[in-house]
């Protein structure tokens, strides 16, 4: 199996070093926002994790290998090719074996964060269970990957382009810890809240990293969803956007829009009919997450020290 990985330098080095590594998905890069503001938010992100005492591991498959950490050609590459596909747990395979570049979903870079022995990892949202589910059974992998996968999630919730009652309800059924920081209820991405309330609630990194450790002491091989809102001053109003998700929504439905391009073309129209503010609070609240995620692996690095 390793000899389908390969490390950076910097992060093969941090990695003897026993530092704290955070993963990054490209999916959020390739196909989750426009050319160039994808790149420069990854180079941000990147930066932002080495500037809280972490090495930042963004992770793609390029030439049948899994590249756990890129440089900054390959970061614009996936950020500007025309042929990336996106990669979930079903299209690893396929994508090495064929020498494709892909980009990694949430759960497809879990996987390849769990084969690099890699714990924490940072993103935007995770999928979900998408409205009208209960007609067309598009529910993400990356729910099923967090019951069986050992590493925690931080993110901001989820968009509500889904259906975030079910999302949570499979969260729970399939006994995934979603863990609000600094909040009671699951952020719905653009806005702070969702009217949701979690089971739990923790205020400080230090115990998130113990929540953390204890799970996987004991076994339970699950991922864990760290929940961090969207800082105040950068959310968008909820009326404003839920409106133009939900026109969004019904546009996708429409043009019968299904499988892997769903999410893509959602968030495509919500950044179009937002005129990019959408876009702004997103890279915004991604970075937050880099900061949040990375003062956590950190924590966790200490535990064992
Ligand atoms: N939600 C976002 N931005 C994203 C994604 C989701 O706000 O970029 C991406 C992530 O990579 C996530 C994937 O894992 O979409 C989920 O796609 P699907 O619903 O097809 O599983
Ligand atoms: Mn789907």
């Amino acid at each position: 199996m390793k000899k389908y990985i390969q490390f950076s330098k910097e992060v093969e080095q941090a990695k003897r070093e026993g530092k704290a590594v955070v993963a990054l998905e490209s999916t959020i890069i390739s196909h989750g926002m426009p050319y160039p503001q994808n790149v420069e938010m990854a180079k941000k992100v990147e930066q932002i994790v080495r500037d809280n005492g972490g090495v930042p591991a963004t992770i793609a498959i390029i030439d049948g290998e899994i590249k756990v950490g890129l440089n900054e050609e390959e970061l614009e590459l996936l950020a500007s090719a025309e042929d990336v596909a996106k990669v979930s747990r079903r299209d690893i395979a396929e994508i090495l074996a064929t020498k494709r570049i892909g980009a990694t979903t949430v759960a497809s870079t879990m996987i390849c964060a769990q084969l690099a022995d890699i714990q924490f990892f940072v993103t935007g949202g995770i999928g979900g269970v998408h409205k009208g589910a209960e007609h067309t059974m598009d529910i993400s992998a990356d729910l099923d990957e967090l019951s069986k996968t050992k590493v925690a999630v931080i993110c901001a919730g989820a968009k509500s382009i889904l259906d975030l009652d079910k999302t949570l309800e499979y969260l729970e059924t399939k006994g995934v810890p979603v863990v609000g920081y600094k909040t009671d209820e699951l952020p719905a991405f653009f806005t702070r809240e969702s009217g949701l309330k979690l089971n739990t609630r923790i205020d400080d990194v230090k115990t998130i990293a113990k929540l953390a450790e204890v799970q996987w002491d004991l076994g339970l091989d699950s991922g864990i969803v760290i929940a961090n809102p969207v800082p105040e001053t950068d959310q968008l109003e909820p009326s404003y956007i839920n409106a133009i998700i939900d026109k969004a929504v019904q546009k996708a439905e429409e043009e019968g829009i299904h499988g892997k391009d769903s999410t893509p073309f959602l968030l495509g129209e919500i950044v179009k009919q937002t005129g990019g503010k959408s876009l702004e609070t997103n890279i915004k609240l991604v970075e937050h997450n880099a900061k949040i995620g990375t003062q956590i692996a950190v924590e966790y690095t200490k535990l064992s020290e």
